[in-house]
């Protein structure tokens, strides 16, 4: 029963156009809705990278300082802007248990002892490579420690391809469906 009615869908189709088209377009249809869809994922990471959510702190006495603090399992704010050559102090509190901060390009590691204010200046390296570098706890702290890391941007870490990585992505992905409509013709025919 189940094939024949199969068989018989086959046939219609294959004897009319106009059932090909309507699949044509269905598949454009889906690859712009994918192809959005990839678009907006990308728009997110680049912003979340260069854009939102990204703190610089406060210029005190030409210091560059940085209020962050420390809770199971993350630290709030979680990505810090900084310049080569700038004087930064960060200062950082846990708000529950023993916490660490550390960033080993600026050999910094604090331990942080529950609602104590830890203090810690470095200046930024001017030799250190434009980039984005990782913030992270480096005392246990419980089944969340190995995800409880931030990033500090220095220097201008979004003009090289993170900039261009949406289109980039956009494109491939619109090739990829391309490739898939053409090979799909070809079978068909
Ligand atoms: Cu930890």
């Amino acid at each position: 029963m189940l094939t024949e009615e199969v068989k018989k869908l086959q046939e219609v189709s294959e004897q009319s156009g106009r059932s090909y088209v309507s699949g044509a377009s269905l598949i454009v249809i889906t690859v712009f809705i994918i192809t959005l869809f990839t678009g907006v994922i990308a728009y997110g990471v680049q912003s979340l990278i260069g854009g939102g959510g990204v703190e610089e702190g406060v210029l005190v006495d030409g210091v560059r300082e940085f209020s962050i603090s420390a809770q199971q399992w993350y630290y709030e704010p979680v990505i810090l802007k900084v310049n080569p050559g700038d004087t930064v102090r960060f200062m950082v509190t846990s708000q529950d248990i023993m916490h660490g901060f550390a960033i080993n390009e600026l050999g910094v590691n604090l331990p942080l002892t529950p609602n104590v204010a830890m203090s810690h200046e470095v200046v930024i390296p001017l030799d250190l490579t434009d980039g984005i570098y990782t913030m992270y706890c480096s005392i246990f702290c419980g089944i969340g420690h190995p995800y409880m890391k931030g990033s500090i941007i220095i220097g201008d870490a979004g003009a090289g391809i993170g900039r261009f990585l949406p289109y980039i992505s956009i494109l491939v992905m619109a090739g990829i469906f391309a490739a898939f409509i053409i090979v799909g013709r070809r079978r068909a025919r």
